[in-house]
């Protein structure tokens, strides 16, 4: 009789123990660390150009706990996340000011004590609404994006501040049009959403009173939004494509109660980005830091976690490798590339550019040779700079139009600072709407 009542109990702690499991299982070996080595090089910058890319990186340094050798490398990172908040002060998005929360509260250092006397918290709650209020106003469109929506919320529901669980079921519903990106679904978004739905929903649990309703949405639009991002599992293991793999493992990591096992073979999606970071892939600070963590098993979900960010497998953290500098010894050689803007009308130029030149150098020439048609601007973002405006036509989140870029007529998944061009190439900067 013993065993079969003790049975339920075991299934129960097994069914405890299935998350964390997941992600030792899919964890890089201590054998293999040196593999990640070019990720933290690339993290590691003398100047970060964007406000949000130290952010980032401190938060991933901290999550995944490194030595106290390089603890003098977090410290100047935190002297400058605290730096850019007293500059910049509530001239941040909001899910700017969410990073940098999470960044500043990861691990629970002194820089809580930051969050706290700068009020950060109560800043975020108010950028927040004012996304809320221009969706309103906007026909659903809000201030930045849903991507941006949901580090709020995590953020918020993190450090047990005051949300309505009522708007927060509401908002995510999958069949939002904001977890679509030009017609396709963003595996990011969706991603980043789930974390955060995954915490309220781990909070509400917690609560005496739960309010059932709101916590049954919640939990369907994570199972949706699961099935979602594992229908975008390619054939090698990458989820939607390279950059929103690390987001997507970690939501796969917090919800694996609502996949099967053979839904996602965790080892393989990791095994390909192993060899796409040896092949450089992860060359910019944003997609280093990104990936990073869920690589060794963390998610953001752990930032408040009560034992501080230590290294997952105990006793061996991981060491920042002493910076390398290449310098490139050839002269390059030429190569001409055909560009061009659209809108309603075609304007093009064939532009000739050293090799190794990314997309913004052939914007760059070609608006030298021609200032009026091949003007822009461009501002500096977490992931490089983005193209804001072309021939003085500028992008506007409250009507979802955007500079799209393309080689060959296929969108790119590179920025303009990053994507390199190749003899012959046809380019394009395409006025849109996501
Ligand atoms: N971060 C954000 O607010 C951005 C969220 C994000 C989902 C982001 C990808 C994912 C991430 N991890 O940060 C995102 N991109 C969004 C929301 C957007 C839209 C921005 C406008 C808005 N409403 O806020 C928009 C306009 C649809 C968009 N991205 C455009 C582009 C193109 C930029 C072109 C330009 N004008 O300069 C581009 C180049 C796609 C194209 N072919 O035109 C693009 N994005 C890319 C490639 C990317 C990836 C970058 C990968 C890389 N190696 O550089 C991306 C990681 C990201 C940044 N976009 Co958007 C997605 C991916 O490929 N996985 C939070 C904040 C705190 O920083």
């Amino acid at each position: 009789m013993k065993p079969t009542h003790q049975l339920p109990y075991l299934g129960l702690l097994l069914f405890s123990l299935i998350p964390s499991q997941l992600c030792e299982i899919c964890e890089v070996s201590e054998r293999v660390h040196v593999q990640l080595d070019p990720l933290l090089d690339t993290m590691i910058q003398p100047k970060y150009t964007s406000v949000t890319q130290s952010a980032d990186v401190l938060l991933s340094l901290r999550l995944i706990g490194i030595q106290n050798q390089n603890q003098t490398i977090i410290e100047a990172l935190s002297q400058q996340v605290r730096n850019t908040v007293e500059r910049r002060g509530l001239d941040l998005s909001s899910g700017q000011l969410a990073l940098i929360i999470l960044a500043l509260g990861a691990c629970h250092t002194h820089d809580e004590t930051f969050i706290f006397n700068q009020h950060l918290l109560g800043h975020l709650e108010n950028k927040f609404k004012a996304e809320l209020e221009n969706m309103e106003e906007y026909d659903g469109n809000p201030l930045t994006n849903y991507y941006q929506l949901s580090q709020d919320v995590l953020a918020l529901c993190l450090f047990n501040r005051t949300y309505s669980t009522t708007t927060v079921a509401k908002l995510f519903a999958p069949e939002n049009k904001n977890y679509y990106l030009g017609g396709q679904f963003s595996v990011d978004t969706g991603a980043m959403a789930v974390l955060a739905l995954t915490c309220v929903s781990r909070s509400l649990k917690e609560q005496p009173k739960a309010q059932e309703e709101d916590l049954e949405s919640i939990e369907n639009h994570i199972r949706s939004l699961v099935k979602m991002i594992l229908s975008e599992k390619k054939e090698n293991g990458l989820i939607g494509n390279m950059f929103s793999t690390g987001a997507a493992m970690q939501a796969l990591f917090v919800s694996s109660e609502y996949y099967s096992e053979s839904e996602w073979n965790c080892q393989e999606t990791r095994n390909t980005i192993l060899s796409e970071i040896s092949q450089g892939a992860f060359n910019i600070p944003a997609a280093a830091a990104q990936i990073l963590p869920p690589l060794l098993g963390k998610t953001y979900l752990d930032v408040t976690k009560d034992s501080p960010c230590t290294y997952a497998s105990g006793n061996s953290p991981l060491s920042i490798p002493v910076r390398t500098t290449v310098t490139p010894t050839y002269s390059p050689s030429l190569i001409s590339v055909h560009y061009s803007v659209k809108i309603n009308k075609t304007y093009s130029i064939d532009v000739t550019v050293p090799s190794g030149s990314v997309f913004l150098d052939v914007m760059k020439e070609a608006q030298k040779e021609n200032g009026t048609l091949f003007r822009f601007t461009v501002e500096q973002e977490e992931w490089g700079p983005y193209i804001t405006s072309v021939q003085g036509l500028t992008a506007n989140n409250n009507d979802r139009t955007y500079w799209q870029l393309l080689s060959g007529g296929k969108p790119l998944s590179q920025g303009v600072g990053s994507y390199a061009v190749h003899n012959g190439d046809n380019l394009e900067v395409l006025w849109s709407k996501y």
